[in-house]
């Protein structure tokens, strides 16, 4: 075993791990080799400690970049060029999809106003997609938004498309023409992705004013919707998993035919890139309820149905609320994709004047994706299944269901 000692407690430990196993204290930067492949492989190191939860490491101040930013944008067809084009000259791509009017847009200006107020520089009218009336325009199907971020000599490009393109990987044999063109040719070069989703809209079905409440038909057309809704961003990832090793075409095909995806998943290894699940618009979801009937997780099985709780985004782990009440984006998460973080975010709030608006928790998702400021690898990629079994875990899903699993 290849030992460090910590500066701390002078205690050798594996070098492997991100912090000291004696007192905690975070691994010191230059104990990273350039041969050190930690990170690339599709193991998880066998030392590694479970992170319980992200906790921010201080900055570096090796980086201090002046961050500057071009809006580009256009049809789908020219996208696949020009990220083609980005890839080569060194861009990474980061990726922002979810549903339509889950606050994609609006959460990527908020993003880099974030980087920009958190690195300096200037974003200038480049992230103007406001119509006259001061509303976030609505992504036009068929097309994308994209930005050209340069934070000293990191280079990133961050895309958005319109939230109706993205549900046409939920319908089987919709995945058709441009967009199966841009995500076929563009998925694969990505360096991670924003799942968007609000909780708010996307559980509006329980939330219904009570002069509004759904018959039961219209209950049972609902529920469908929700499922389907939900289902899109698991065939988004495995559309994402497919790419990987096989050739567009054979992907889309597989993308139509359930048996024969589920086969090829399994021989395919866990999505690499990491995935940001971004519970978006959070400043709206304070009141809201979840589904009533929901079956439980496998490891709360005395339960015949989880209680609807009202969400309360300041003390409920957004990773056990998945964990909770969206299976099965959870459960496809948890064994198809290497690195994923949880998180709630505001892009923004209030109205429509500028001064009212304000945006929480952006920064974060640009950070872990890019490695912005972080001293050290992404300490999320390091969340082992044995966490699901620590004690730190049960105790944020008791918070939330009141029964620990
Ligand atoms: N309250 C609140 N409203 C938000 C937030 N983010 C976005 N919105 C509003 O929600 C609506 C949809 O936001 P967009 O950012 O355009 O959503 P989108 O996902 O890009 O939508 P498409 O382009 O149609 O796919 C707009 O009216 C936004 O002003 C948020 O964090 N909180
Ligand atoms: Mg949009």
């Amino acid at each position: 075993m290849n030992l460090i000692t910590c500066p701390a407690c002078r205690t050798k430990y594996d070098r492997k791990l991100l912090k000291c196993s004696n007192c905690g204290e975070w691994r010191p930067e230059q104990a990273d080799d350039a041969d050190d492949n930690f990170g690339d492989s599709d193991e998880v190191a066998p030392h590694a400690e479970p992170a319980p939860v992200l906790r921010p490491v201080a900055r570096t101040t090796k980086h201090e970049p002046k961050v500057s930013v071009e809006a580009v944008g256009g049809r789908l067809p020219s996208g696949v060029e020009q990220f083609k084009e980005l890839n080569r000259l060194g861009y990474q791509l980061v990726a922002v999809v979810g549903l339509s009017q889950h606050g994609k847009t609006d959460f990527i200006r908020s993003m880099i106003t974030a980087v920009v107020n958190a690195y300096g520089g200037d974003t200038g009218q480049q992230l103007e997609v406001m119509d006259a009336a001061g509303m976030t325009e609505r992504t036009a199907p068929g097309t994308y938004n994209a930005w050209k971020i340069q934070a000293g000599s990191q280079l990133v490009a961050v895309w958005d498309i319109a939230g109706e393109d993205f549900q046409k990987i939920g319908n089987r044999g919709d995945l058709d023409g441009d967009i199966a063109r841009f995500l076929s040719h563009v998925l694969p070069m990505c360096q991670g992705v924003i799942m968007t989703m609000s909780l708010y809209k996307i559980w509006d079905l329980w939330n219904q004013a009570p002069d509004e409440q759904p018959s039961a038909d219209e209950f049972r057309t609902g529920l469908n919707l929700y499922n389907q809704n939900l289902n899109t961003y698991v065939r988004f990832l495995q559309f994402a998993q497919l790419l990987k090793g096989t050739s567009s075409e054979i992907a889309l095909e597989l993308l139509t035919d359930p048996a024969a995806m589920k086969a090829a998943l399994a021989k395919r290894a866990r999505v690499k890139m990491p995935i940001v699940v971004n519970f978006s618009q959070a400043d709206l979801y304070p009141g809201i309820r979840t589904p009533n009937g929901v079956t439980p997780p496998i490891e709360l099985h005395d339960l015949m149905v989880l209680p609807s709780i009202e969400l309360s985004p300041g003390q409920q782990d957004p990773r056990a609320l998945a964990y909770l009440y969206l299976d099965p984006l959870f459960k496809h998460v948890r064994e198809h994709v290497r690195s994923a973080h949880y998180v709630y975010s505001i892009g923004h709030a209030g109205g429509k004047e500028r001064s009212d608006r304000y945006s929480a928790r952006c920064l974060e998702p640009f950070e872990l994706i890019t490695g912005l400021g972080w001293p050290l690898p992404c300490i999320d990629s390091f969340m082992t299944e044995r966490y699901y079994h620590s004690e730190e875990w049960k105790s944020r899903v008791e918070a939330i269901s009141g029964v620990a699993p």
